[in-house]
């Protein structure tokens, strides 16, 4: 049986689907009556998936995909993705880091800006007809602040250089100091917090981040201080921040990104000093084909025999095919 066939966890992007279909039949299981029975029939052809987003791919389902080479992932963050089973046995996994590094990074100042100027309700407020009873009330200024960068990789280093054209002071947390970088260091989250007036988190998520933005941290960061989460959901503990943003032990949050997501708590639906957004950080047309262009190209470079473009960390390509 020739293992060829390319397994997606859901439909890619029109021309993502035609490159990556010359490459080998696809397996779209969600559109079988019984998806775990197509599944199970096409499971010794398997050589590879293309996982978008959230979509899982764990020991179980690579377990049953005796031929598979190779996870072809759509998104930096691959905390869907057992890369540490990957690794071990023998399945490359490949992500689609930097080409989303401006949009994101775009994307975060947007929500420092709205939750600062508060300018979502200024909208509300002028479509609401309250204009013409009196101007909007007064915001804080971003200026002046100082931002906290909790994780300083490629997208916080993008941050941070827009967070200087804007003129704001910079520090950072994470694993350790980084050689060259102008920013202040602080050794842990609270410390950073304590520093800072706008905490932004865009570390990777999984279980060695869960919850490290914890009542603690949001205690440090104060009254006025505002949370931006542009990672994962799972960094923050959100039964925490809701207490906090509740008792005004922080001023804001602009969000975009959420435990459960699509599902948003009720809780933080019904506040009006947050600002929410559908984990929109890289969703523009140009850096989506941008990402898609990368799973694709993954993909053809892989069934060609020149290895994989984006490696994860944890997969290191070392020329070695699967044994
Ligand atoms: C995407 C992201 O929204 O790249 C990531 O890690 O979170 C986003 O850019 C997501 O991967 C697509 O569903």
């Amino acid at each position: 049986m020739t293992a060829n066939s390319i397994l997606l966890s859901r439909t890619l992007s029109p021309a993502a689907l035609d490159q990556v279909g010359t490459r080998g039949p696809l397996v779209k299981p969600w559109e079988a009556d019984d998806p775990d029975a197509a599944l199970a029939a096409a499971a010794p052809t398997i050589r590879a998936i293309v996982n978008v987003g959230h979509d899982r791919v764990d020991a179980a389902l690579m377990g049953r995909l005796p031929r598979l080479e190779l996870v072809a992932h759509f998104g930096v963050g691959y905390d869907s993705v057992d890369a540490a089973w990957a690794a071990a046995h023998g399945v490359v996994v490949t992500n689609t880091p930097d080409v989303l590094n401006e949009e994101v990074a775009d994307t975060t100042l947007a929500l420092m800006l709205n939750t600062m100027r508060q300018f979502p309700a200024a909208e509300r407020y002028l479509r609401a007809g309250e204009w013409t009873d009196k101007p909007f009330r007064l915001t804080p200024s971003l200026q002046g602040r100082t931002v906290g960068i909790l994780g300083l990789g490629r997208i916080g280093k993008a941050i941070a250089k827009r967070c200087e054209a804007f003129g704001l002071a910079i520090a950072y947390t994470g694993r350790r100091p980084q050689a060259g970088v102008p920013y202040l260091f602080y050794p842990t989250p609270v410390a950073l917090a304590q520093a800072c007036d706008i905490l932004v988190v865009i570390a990777p998520g999984g279980e060695e981040t869960r919850n490290i933005v914890n009542a603690a941290v949001l205690d440090a960061l104060g009254p006025t201080g505002v949370l931006i989460n542009v990672a994962r959901g799972s960094l923050v503990d959100e039964p925490a921040l809701i207490a906090a943003l509740r008792d005004g032990r922080i001023a804001s949050a602009g969000l975009d990104v959420f435990p459960d997501e699509p599902r948003v708590s009720e809780a933080l639906l019904a506040m009006d000093h947050v600002v929410l957004l559908p984990h929109v950080g890289s969703a523009s047309v140009e850096t989506r084909d941008a990402m898609w262009q990368l799973v694709v190209d993954n993909i053809l470079s892989w069934f060609d025999g020149r290895g994989p473009v984006t490696p994860v960390v944890e997969t290191p390509w070392t020329g070695a095919p699967r044994t």
